[in-house]
């Protein structure tokens, strides 16, 4: 049997939160992978899911509210013998940090993104967030979006994203699958990860996730693009879940490997004289 090397610790969440689901999961694939806690980074941004990184034993990186994807980019181009994993929400991910999901997924690099999507601003009480159901100023709920709702799967294979995936915290065998395809595919993989808020969002619960999601069959194809596209636009009466679309092209870092030659930043042992020209460089 494979050692408990990454374990998770008391948290500030609320009773039944999603993230408990996730943070469960995610303990349990990083042990399925036997990786050692030092080979791993966990970065966040601000927000309740951005928390994770603080619960569990590995590295951790917490950035300013949206800024959790140039923080993990830069950690894997300047390591890339780390695993670098971001958790954190939705709105974390795609309203204050919309551009740089947008511009980080261009990159293709090597690094996975957890989104918890709880659709709504959790940490500071219940705001809509991108991911809002939309709704008229006549049905007004908070957890409501008077603006188109972003559909952050369509918008990522835009950008040209390597893997795109969605599962659901109510079905916790589905959810370490993908995780796990997401964490060994070589390039940005993003997995948008349904997860109830159970204080602020009365509308997007349990029940209402479990009625409509839908596990993608086996002949579903992930390598077809188009078909791909059209996938991410059911979000109603039924909700596909598992890995949308998935292409194994080239990262930035593979693509690119003559930027990594002459960087002094660049260098991965930690010798004195390392230090002593990345001082320099910068002086
Ligand atoms: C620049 C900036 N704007 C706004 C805030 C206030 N703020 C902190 S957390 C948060 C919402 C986080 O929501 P989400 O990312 O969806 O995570 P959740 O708490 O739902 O897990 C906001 C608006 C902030 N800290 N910094």
């Amino acid at each position: 049997m494979k050692a408990n090397k990454f374990i998770s610790s008391e948290t500030a969440w609320c009773p039944g939160c999603g993230n408990f689901s996730i943070i469960e999961t995610l303990v349990g694939v990083l042990n399925k992978l036997d990786l050692a806690p030092h080979k791993v980074v966990l970065v966040g941004g601000i927000g309740q899911a951005a928390k994770t990184n603080q619960y569990v034993s590995a590295n951790g990186f917490s950035g300013l509210h949206g800024r959790s994807l140039p923080a993990a980019v830069a950690i894997k181009l300047v390591n890339d013998d780390l695993t670098v994993i971001v958790n954190t929400g939705d709105g974390d991910s795609y309203g204050e940090g919309g551009n740089h999901f947008i511009h980080n997924i261009r990159r293709n690099v090597d690094i996975t993104h957890f989104v918890h999507d709880n659709q709504i601003y959790g940490l500071t009480k219940g705001q809509p967030s991108p991911t809002s159901d939309a709704c008229d100023l006549s049905h007004k709920t908070s957890a409501c979006n008077l603006s188109v709702p972003f559909n952050p799967l369509l918008v990522a294979i835009a950008c040209g994203a390597t893997f795109v995936a969605r599962s659901f915290t109510g079905r916790k065998e589905h959810l370490a699958t993908v995780m796990e395809a997401a964490i060994r595919h070589k390039g940005y993989a993003l997995v948008d990860i349904l997860q109830p808020c159970v204080s602020f969002n009365k509308v997007n619960t349990y029940s209402f996730y479990d009625k409509r999601v839908q596990e993608l069959d086996a002949s579903y194809d992930a390598s077809n693009k188009m078909a791909a596209i059209e996938k991410t636009m059911e979000f109603g009466d039924t909700i596909p879940i598992g890995i949308l679309y998935q292409e194994q092209g080239l990262t930035y870092e593979g693509k690119n490997p003559q930027l990594f030659n002459d960087i002094p930043v660049i260098h991965k042992s930690h010798d004195m004289a390392n230090v002593k020209a990345l001082i320099k460089e910068f002086i």
